[in-house]
């Protein structure tokens, strides 16, 4: 037992909301009941969400992520992650004839739904996001041409789209809302005709870690986060709370915690990415305890009750 890193009676808060969204539950419960109801293996393409934790579980219950179709054989049942895919990737997977379950959230398909129809009005777009990210392949991957990548401010004074009568700015769902506000009206500033989507395509679930992590980072001397190395939404919150001046570490579980972070510190401010479970937070509590902590308060915030209907084919027999 490592007592009084932290100040004598030091605190913990938790933010509200933080860790898993609606699509996160949605995606996983859908691997799940393909296991349940198929058995194994269940292939994955690409993790399902982006969380060690979460991976290895469903790994260690049948499903097989992989990134490439080839690595799936014939008449296997297979789930497209949280984060989509191209058409490129929907239609192979289709011309082979696999069992396919789409667990692409459905905030995510709205943008993949909203791109393909003001593409066959003649629009051009410029998407803002990160490059190699899952979710931007699969949004980008909707057409074959007409879509470009910016990712920062110097991206936007490069880009050359072929017209700009029709073009339209779409975003990743997961990105910093400050950053994303200041790419978008850069682009607005080049191209003023520019249509923008009539509400934001960053979800409600990054929105409100964010605005929990701001409110977090005014009470905290330090903020953890919870979730792993490739979370975009994850790293954007630890990334934020070192913007505001405090110092933000992001971990993939309790082992990652570094006890010299706390030391002194009076109130740790503790949340978790999209894709986190509450699980690792409440090691990670423990473990902060085990630190020094004395109390654990949960911060207010805007409770989430959003609940995404799950895709055709997977009731069980214990479904009431
Ligand atoms: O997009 P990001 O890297 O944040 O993905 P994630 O799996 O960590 O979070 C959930 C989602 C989506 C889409
Ligand atoms: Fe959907 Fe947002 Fe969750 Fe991604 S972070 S799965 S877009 S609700």
């Amino acid at each position: 037992m490592q007592n009084h890193v932290t100040a004598a009676d030091a605190s913990i808060v938790l933010a509200e909301p933080r860790g898993f969204c609606a699509g996160v539950d949605r995606a996983i419960d859908i691997v799940e009941r393909a296991l349940l109801k198929f058995g194994k293996p269940i292939y994955v393409r690409h993790e399902i969400v982006h969380n060690t934790y979460v991976v290895n579980d469903l790994k260690a219950r049948g499903a097989i992520f992989i990134e490439d179709l080839d690595e799936v054989p014939a008449g296997a049942t297979l789930v497209f992650s949280a984060h989509g895919v191209s058409k490129a990737v929907q239609q192979e997977a289709a011309r082979r004839g696999f069992r396919i379950f789409d667990a692409t959230c459905p905030l995510v398909t709205k943008v993949h739904v909203e791109v393909a129809k003001l593409a066959r009005e003649g629009y051009e777009f410029i998407m803002i996001g990160h490059k190699g990210h899952p979710e931007v392949e699969g949004t980008m991957g909707q057409l074959d041409a007409g879509i470009h990548l910016v990712e920062d401010l110097d991206d936007v004074v490069r880009v050359e789209p072929a017209q700009t009568d029709k073009l339209a700015v779409v975003t990743q769902t997961t990105l910093s809302v400050d950053d994303a506000a200041a790419i978008t009206a850069a682009v607005k500033q080049r191209f003023p005709q520019i249509r923008e989507p009539k509400q934001q395509d960053i979800c409600y679930a990054t929105q409100n870690r964010q605005d929990a992590v701001k409110l977090l980072s005014s009470q905290a001397d330090i903020v953890i986060v919870v979730g792993s190395p490739s979370s975009s939404n994850s790293n954007r919150l630890a990334e934020l709370a070192r913007r505001l001046g405090v110092p933000g570490y992001m971990v993939d579980s309790a082992g990652d915690l570094r006890p010299e972070w706390f030391e002194g510190k009076q109130t740790v401010g503790l949340t978790a990415g999209a894709s986190a479970p509450e699980v690792l937070v409440q090691q990670v509590v423990q473990q902060i305890r085990a630190y020094g902590a004395t109390s654990v308060r949960n911060m207010d915030g805007v409770v989430e009750n959003l609940k995404f209907p799950l895709p055709k084919g997977l009731k069980l027999d214990s479904d009431s």
